[in-house]
């Protein structure tokens, strides 16, 4: 009976959710809670975001001084590697590109290293954190980024594998070569492609 198999297939395609990505399931309500490091208590009296290595105006922006910045919003999904994805996020903050056009880039920066206040790093190619990629973000789902989350704030590169939405971000560095971070040095692949399953170094 051709019909039935039809849709046979056709209901169980219909069961995964087109949005997640190879190997990954939907972590609904939950949201884990992932990092190598003790969950700092930052203070956003102090809380500062620096672009700095090759670029032309290495800028410093306070915590009242980022919130003045036009506002950009990511409404889509994220995926950690190990194997959770949150369909249907919204996130709040400034994109990357508002703080890269006020430090200028050289011509000769191709990658950055993200650094957080607490000295976890991770290392994105420029064209990975430009061009609508990337955020500095402070709200989740409309509420502030809760500190097991990131806040007051962390990076977000979303089509890219979580470990790069660095928490607690501090800056960004400009470099003219790859630098792996903490946990590409640790086993993890460059670059995190959650599409073309880019887990670990040799994937
Ligand atoms: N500072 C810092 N940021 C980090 C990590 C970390 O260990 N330290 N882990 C990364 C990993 S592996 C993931 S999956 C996400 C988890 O973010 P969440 O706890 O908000 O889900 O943070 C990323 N950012
Ligand atoms: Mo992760």
């Amino acid at each position: 009976m051709p019909g039935t198999t039809r849709g046979f297939f056709g209901r169980s395609r219909a069961a995964r959710d087109p949005r997640l990505p190879p190997g990954q399931y939907d972590a609904r309500d939950d949201w884990p809670v992932l990092h190598a490091e003790a969950t700092p208590r930052l203070d956003t009296d102090r809380w500062t975001f620096t672009v700095e290595g090759l670029v032309e105006e290495p800028s410093t922006w306070t915590w009242a001084e980022m919130h003045a910045l036009p506002p950009s919003r990511y409404s889509g999904d994220i995926h950690c590697v190990t194997t959770w994805s949150k369909l249907g996020m919204t996130f709040d903050g400034v994109s990357v590109d508002t703080l890269l056009a006020a430090a200028r880039p050289l011509p000769s920066a191709t990658h950055v290293v993200a650094f957080s206040h607490t000295g976890y790093t991770t290392n994105l190619p420029l064209a990975d954190v430009t061009d609508g990629k990337a955020w500095v973000a402070w709200d989740a789902d409309g509420k502030a980024l809760t500190a097991e989350h990131g806040g007051p704030a962390r990076l977000l590169v979303p089509h890219l594998y979580f470990w790069k939405s660095a928490k607690w971000v501090a800056g960004l560095r400009l470099l003219d070569h790859d630098e792996p971070g903490f946990w590409e040095r640790n086993g993890y692949h460059d670059r995190g492609d959650p599409w073309q399953e880019q887990r670990y170094q040799g994937d």
